[in-house]
């Protein structure tokens, strides 16, 4: 078993309160073994570390076919942007727990390669003391007659945790941007789902959106200890629409 390993936040804040505090009885992962034999493949030393542009990626929008009808633009078309990561952060925006970037170069990740350009999505990778979450969204806009919405990307899971209980979770969901309240959960992930490489994944919206403005949302909580790395590259969100 191997682990994807970002230091620990105590590493970063040495001279703070922070501790890197062991398991209490209390905690969930208490019992658990431990992973301290794993040999970690990356380990990520400045959560300051900047991200840099990939001006040279490719565009993610696939063109329309030239068989378009008269009355309409047909897709498929990408309603995110920067949905490889290789173009800067925005429109994604961050918020990890860990106080972490998660648009991250490929090289912080040792022996993982982005599965497109050189950047990636990186949530989880840390084991805070009592758990944390790290959150990650995008707004699109849904036009009116788009149908289906599909969403495809690529997902790596790495995880240090020795047994097949979702102790550290991601979910995928579509998020209502006035209230913030979930419309549905897309897809979800847990340390269980731990792979070796970069794998397919493929969701379609059930509800009828059209026409809202629609939050695509990630979320991960991790748990005390032997942490999880969810990795997510080359998405696309997918429709069929008229103009
Ligand atoms: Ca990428
Ligand atoms: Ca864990």
């Amino acid at each position: 078993m191997r682990a994807l390993t970002k230091a620990p936040l105590c590493a970063l804040l040495a001279a703070s309160s922070f501790g890197c505090a062991t398991a209490s009885s209390s905690d969930p992962d208490a019992g658990k073994p431990s992973a301290s034999g794993d040999a970690a493949i990356a380990e990520r030393a400045d959560a300051t570390q900047g991200i840099r542009p990939d001006a040279g990626a490719p565009a993610d929008a696939s063109p329309p076919p030239a068989d378009a009808s008269p009355d309409c633009v047909t897709g498929p078309v990408n309603l995110l942007s920067n949905a490889g990561f290789d173009n800067g952060v925005a429109p994604w925006v961050e918020a990890s727990g860990g106080g972490f970037a998660l648009v991250v170069n490929q090289s912080e990740l040792n022996g993982v390669d982005a599965d497109s350009g050189e950047f990636l999505a990186w949530l989880g990778g840390y084991s805070p003391d009592g758990g944390d979450t790290d959150v990650f969204h995008q707004d699109f806009f849904l036009p009116a007659d788009a149908t289906p919405v599909t969403l495809n990307g690529m997902v790596f899971v790495d995880s240090a945790e020795l047994f097949s209980i979702p102790f550290d979770t991601l979910k995928l969901e579509l998020v209502n941007v006035a209230s913030g309240a979930s419309l549905e959960t897309l897809q979800s992930w847990s340390n269980a789902d731990e792979g070796t490489d970069w794998v397919p994944f493929s969701a379609t919206v059930a509800g009828n959106y059209a026409g809202q403005t629609l939050r695509l949302r990630l979320t991960a909580n991790l748990d005390s200890s032997n942490t999880t790395s969810f990795l997510f590259d080359t998405l696309s969100l997918n429709t069929t629409t008229c103009q």
